[in-house]
């Protein structure tokens, strides 16, 4: 009697323990670092494309155009700031130096920058201060190409750049993102040589070093090119990546320049580094100003296609400001950005789930249950068990509510795990599916559905395949 008791006790304590101390799943390879998590968690961040072109109509200067033409007399990049910071932007990378090799800060690895110009000042250092100001991050793109210089392609030119990369990353406090631009036209004036020059895009600038330098002097921030290793290009200039998009590649293969760049719209399914997608996109069709296409900047309809096909496809958001020849961000584009940010408010703004009442198909236990899908704290998730890659959340609303949009999103710091999964409503008692345009394979961070309004009072989303248990941190119905 007193060997059963204890028994039972033993076992019974075995139970409880486990019961409360079910321990989270395993990652599942490759997981991305907790600044590219940071990073993914920005959504929407803005570019200034601003130099020698915004004043001679070009969008690749040569290398040759006289640094006095660029004089922005209203210069104000507090205006850019206050203007991004209502457009719900998070964050800003300027054009420190594009391809013609004139550099808005005043360095002195090269004549060729703002202090010979018509405008006496630091645009760089002004943006990081009204960035600071106005609570926005700072980051920096620096063209690896330059037109300008006349040992561009020789061992010198890279040293040269790398120094340059130093100087931006010690003068402006923190840095989130660097952009490394894979472009290379060929062409350019390279110290009055005018002529095609051509390097090996893999190996002549020493990116791995330059990566390094970065990891170094600012640990916090991910660097992008075609191939990472800090987020990726998407292979387009539209803002949009595959509905089907896995935040992996094969790290090996990609490198700034890669030719087959169609692969990045979706990513590598079985690569083996976190490399997530960024969808670079401008305002207006050119990246640098010109008064031609002062009527041509996109509207917030446009843009909002370009949110769904970005931050909703488990990418990040990066819209281009040409900034214009007084210095300014134009009426036109700064109105389009703010009432873009205000649809998104209104179009995803309260989560209809919050209160629905959640149950699953296939539960982990405590610290992981249904429930903690839709809590509104992406720290916690819904998890099935070891071995149970598939599983079901069913959500009942108090009453009937008509829902356009869902937005779900998987806790990666554990891996993007769903290969596939559908959405089904109830209508007059029986389940229906829901119909969609796109595909419903990956989610990742976040995935966006967009839909014809249902009206209907249960929800239920079927998860049929991943590559490990799930971990579904949020589903939210708006
Ligand atoms: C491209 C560049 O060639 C464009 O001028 C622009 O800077 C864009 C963001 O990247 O590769």
């Amino acid at each position: 009697m007193m060997k059963n008791f204890l028994l039972t006790t033993i076992v019974a304590g075995v139970l409880v323990s486990c019961g409360d101390n079910i321990p989270a799943p395993d990652p599942v390879y490759p997981i991305p670092s907790a600044k590219q998590v940071e990073w993914q968690k920005m959504e929407t961040y803005a570019f200034i494309h601003f130099g020698l072109n915004t004043f001679n109509d070009m969008e690749w200067g040569y290398g040759d155009t006289d640094p006095k033409t660029f004089n922005p007399y209203h210069l104000d990049t507090r205006q850019w700031a206050s203007t991004l910071k209502a457009a719900g932007m998070k964050g800003v990378i300027i054009t420190a130096k594009h391809h013609d090799g004139f550099c808005l800060w005043p360095t002195e690895l090269t004549d060729y920058n703002i202090t010979n110009s018509s405008y006496k000042g630091d645009v760089v250092g002004e943006l990081a201060a009204a960035c600071k100001e106005y609570g926005l991050k700072f980051g920096v793109y620096l063209s690896p190409w330059d037109r300008n210089r006349a040992d561009y392609g020789e061992p010198s030119y890279v040293e040269y750049y790398h120094a340059q990369l130093q100087d931006l990353l010690t003068r402006y406090g923190d840095i989130f993102e660097v952009w490394f631009d894979g472009a290379n036209g060929g062409d350019g004036y390279y110290g009055g040589a005018k002529e095609q020059r051509n390097i090996d895009r893999r190996n002549y600038y020493d990116f791995p070093r330059a990566w390094a330098m970065v990891e170094q002097l600012q640990p916090n921030a991910i660097c992008f090119s075609d191939g990472g290793p800090g987020c990726r290009w998407v292979g387009n200039e539209k803002g949009h990546v595959g509905a089907t998009n896995w935040s992996f590649l094969r790290s090996a293969e990609v490198y700034p320049g890669y030719p087959n760049s169609d692969e990045l719209f979706v990513g590598h399914a079985d690569g083996d580094a976190w490399v997530a997608a960024e969808c670079d996109v401008s305002i207006r069709p050119g990246w640098f100003y010109h008064e031609r296409e002062d009527d041509k900047v996109k509207s917030d309809e446009e843009l909002m296609n370009i949110y769904y096909e970005s931050v909703g496809h488990n990418g990040t958001m990066l819209l281009n400001f040409p900034v214009n020849k007084e210095g300014l961000i134009s009426k036109t584009d700064s109105i389009n950005a703010v009432t873009f940010h205000q649809r998104i408010m209104r179009e995803l703004g309260s989560n209809l789930l919050l209160k629905a009442d959640t149950e699953a198909f296939n539960e982990r236990g405590n610290n992981f249950d249904a429930s903690l899908a839709n809590d509104d704290n992406y720290n916690t998730y819904w998890a099935t068990p070891d071995g149970v890659c598939e599983g079901s959340l069913t959500f009942t609303l108090m009453e009937p509510q008509t829902i356009r949009r869902l937005v779900l999103q998987e806790y990666i710091p554990l891996g993007q795990r769903v290969k596939k999964f559908d959405v089904e409503y109830l209508l007059n008692g029986k389940w229906q599916p829901l119909k969609l345009d796109e595909e419903t394979t990956t989610i990742g961070y976040k995935r966006i559905l967009r839909f014809r309004a249902i009206t209907t009072s249960a929800l239920r989303v079927n998860f049929t395949d991943a590559r490990g248990p799930l971990c579904i941190s949020e589903v939210a119905a708006y």
